[in-house]
């Protein structure tokens, strides 16, 4: 009688009805303000369900998606706190399983914003087992809880009308901002290219590799892919690549060599925060 006792309440956990197709608490668009003065235990005190390294899991129901969302950051903590604010109820009303990875660029040598993407790959799925992976920009909050955190049979572009744009594609084949991949899609394209150094290209380079890879892009709709870009100037250390052109005439014949496959960096640190995982890396340096 014991036994099954133990067995029931070890149980519980499964025992949980699956989350519905729908999620109940969606509720369309969301007008974002950026609150002066907010504080990031504040931002913890409004989410007392999120879990140490910024996990979070449905308390009603067993979600059928587990979502990881990687940021390339440095120097943006203002940014990440209003992400914060926003991402974490949304991902919430959405019910996911989830959670939010920082990938901190050490030092001061130029940004890379592919390479710690790949870091984030790598990094998260060491953790879990996550079904889809975001690759999310610092400053751009979504507008509307129906663009669901999940990902499509081919990678998605999710940002496809920011504010900054008009709420419009900028150019046909756009894939920056923020897109959605599954482990076996970023895979198949060897995950994202580690050379791109400074601001621009690599974000063009990734959906080349797309379409290389024998896939296509997949989107949300205009109406439900709106975000707010959090304005802000040139960062020091992410000057614009000159070398992004030339670099992307010649996509077709690195992608293989260049991604997941030849992805070296050393691990600096890893720590959980109240809101997300955030780890530190030194990727090194343009040789
Ligand atoms: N990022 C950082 N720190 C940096 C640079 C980039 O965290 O120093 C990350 C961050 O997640 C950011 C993303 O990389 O959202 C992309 O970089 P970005 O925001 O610089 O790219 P974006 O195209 O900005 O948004 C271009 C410069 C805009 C200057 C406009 C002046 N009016």
């Amino acid at each position: 009688a014991n036994l099954s006792l133990i067995s029931k309440s070890s149980l519980r956990e499964e025992e949980l009805p699956f989350c519905p197709e729908t999620s109940p608490y969606i509720g369309g668009p969301i007008r974002v303000t950026l609150p002066e003065n907010l504080l990031l235990e504040e931002v913890e005190k409004k989410n007392p369900y999120v879990s140490k390294g910024g996990r979070y899991k449905p308390p009603d129901c067993e979600s059928t998606h587990k979502t990881a969302v990687i940021i390339p950051h440095r120097g943006r903590e203002q940014h990440l706190k209003y992400l914060l604010y926003y991402l974490h109820p949304f991902l919430q009303r959405q019910q996911l399983n989830y959670g939010i990875y920082i990938i901190h660029q050490a030092g001061n040598f130029t940004f890379n914003r592919a390479k710690l993407l790949n870091v984030g790959f790598k990094e998260a799925m060491k953790d879990e087992d996550w079904d889809c992976l975001f690759y999310h920009d610092v400053d751009l909050i979504p507008e509307d809880d129906r663009n669901i955190y999940t990902c499509d049979k081919f990678p998605k572009h999710a940002s496809i009308a920011m504010d900054k744009f008009g709420y419009k594609l900028p150019y046909k084949s756009y894939f920056g901002g923020v897109s959605a991949l599954s482990p076996e899609q970023y895979m198949k394209m060897n995950g994202f290219p580690n050379n791109y150094w400074g601001w621009g290209g690599e974000d063009d380079d990734i959906g080349i590799r797309v379409a290389l890879s024998g896939m296509i892009i997949s989107r949300p709709s205009i109406q439900h892919g709106r975000y707010k870009m959090i304005k802000h100037g040139h960062d020091k250390g992410n000057e614009q690549n000159p070398k992004r052109f030339n670099m992307l005439t010649k996509t077709r014949r690195t992608w293989r060599q260049d991604g997941m496959n030849s992805l070296q960096y050393l691990l600096l640190s890893k720590e959980l925060q109240p809101l997300y995982t955030n780890i530190t890396v030194n990727i090194g340096t343009d040789k």
